[in-house]
């Protein structure tokens, strides 16, 4: 057990670029928990809010202002951090404090608490005595609100190692299809750039985007649903148009109506053998979620910006049967205590989690534990971009360590 001694706040940049906030919490004077909050692009209308009036700075003036009432506190006390944090805030949304700085302030205790002990933080975060890798997701491709005009409408096409064997096979078979796509697009569309994820992001309409995909796969001699899987974040919220009551699919140039849009999804899941489907349709449709949800009972048709890490929502797609699995994301919720009170709900329904990075990331790694210390089956974390391959890296070092063997089953 030890005690929280100081707390220091900074504004730092993400990968994107962005103001974000860092946060150091030191225990018994020697134990220091550091985490930088991520931010996402394509933003369910739900989630707790980043930053009050969108300022990381307010969050960090909130900070200074308040630290004092963290000061003495065990800093493995997450329920008692997180009621301290969320009477400072005031609102159902974090808008008082940003979600970010939860965020921030609740890991970097956890992170600090495990050193403390000289655990690892999956081990702190969980009364388990045995961990599984979750499989590593990974983009290949990007479009919609991850990439500039011209590229797919859909968001990300995703790749899943549903054959490795071990977390190192499966990090590398991941590379080896980000790689072998880079060379057939070379022939495609030598332009391309690349996506906020370190996908590519050619200058292609939606479905050939899925098929040079299915391509690298092939010429790497990989079945699809054997060795490798597809999967899809179709962040369908970005082409819902409410005054239309379509989704507008702006680049291609069709539009869906809901009904259209479980067709061209249905299609997408059978022809491509996807493992995953992310937010198929918009955020508020959870009885078409429902449809595609039975009609799909082999993979994991999945809530995003449908269930945004908020538990309440979560009940209710449980109760509709909208998703058989869900991202957890803890900016999303705002504190870690919130995102774990989630994967709990969902654990106890069968709802499988992916525990997921944001498109504008910093370089830290906790997502990791907290993947393994959730049970997650996935980590949705990027191929390559430092960011995404320091999630990677962390789950490697992690394979030194003999409380956790073999990898999830999905
Ligand atoms: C998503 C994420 C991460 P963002 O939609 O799932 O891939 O993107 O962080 O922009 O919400
Ligand atoms: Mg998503």
């Amino acid at each position: 057990m030890a005690k929280i001694t100081s707390i220091k706040g900074r504004i730092l940049y993400n990968s994107r670029g962005s103001k974000t906030i860092e946060v150091d919490v030191t225990s018994d004077r020697n134990f220091l928990g550091r985490v930088c909050a991520p931010s996402g692009a394509s933003v369910g209308k739900h989630e707790a809010v980043s930053f009050p009036n969108g300022r990381p700075e307010d969050s960090l003036r909130v900070l200074n202002e308040n630290s004092e009432k963290l000061i003495g506190l065990e800093s493995s006390d997450l329920r008692q951090i997180h009621d301290v944090l969320k009477k400072m805030d005031g609102t159902q949304n974090y808008s008082g404090i940003g979600g970010s700085l939860a965020f921030a302030v609740t890991i970097a205790s956890m992170e600090s608490a495990a050193k403390a002990s000289d655990q690892q933080l999956f081990q702190t975060l969980s009364s388990e005595s045995l961990f599984k890798f979750p499989f590593p997701l990974g983009n290949i491709l990007g479009g919609g609100a991850h990439a500039g005009p011209g590229t797919p409408d859909i968001q990300e096409v995703l790749i899943c190692p549903t054959g490795s064997k071990t977390i190192e096979d499966a990090v590398k078979t991941n590379l080896a299809v980000h790689k072998e796509l880079q060379k057939i697009l070379l022939k495609e569309d030598p332009d391309f750039t690349n996506g906020d994820e370190g996908g590519w992001a050619p200058k292609l309409k939606n479905r050939e985007a899925l098929e040079v995909s299915a391509k690298a796969c092939e010429s790497l001699g990989f079945t699809l649903g054997k060795e490798v899987s597809l999967g899809v974040d179709f962040a369908s919220s970005t082409q819902w148009n409410e005054e239309k009551q379509k989704y507008v699919y702006e680049r291609a140039g069709f539009e869906n109506t809901a009904e259209e849009q479980i067709d061209f999804v249905a299609d997408i899941i059978d022809k491509f053998k996807l493992i995953y489907a992310e937010d198929a349709v918009h955020e508020e449709a959870f009885d078409d979620m429902s449809e595609l949800t039975s009609k799909f009972p082999n993979s994991l048709v999945t809530g995003d910006d449908l269930t945004v890490t908020n538990k309440n929502i979560l009940a209710k797609a449980i109760e509709k049967k909208s998703c058989n699995a869900a991202i957890l994301k803890v900016n999303q919720a705002g504190s870690l205590f919130d995102a774990l009170e989630f994967a709990d709900l969902a654990n106890r329904n069968n709802i499988r989690l992916i525990t997921s990075h944001r498109s504008g990331e910093s370089t830290d790694s906790q997502i990791s534990h907290i993947g393994l210390a959730t049970k997650s089956k996935i980590l949705k974390v990027g191929v390559v971009g430092g960011e995404r391959v320091a999630k990677l890296n962390e789950l490697l070092r992690l394979s030194e360590h003999d409380l956790i063997c073999g990898m999830a089953e999905i």
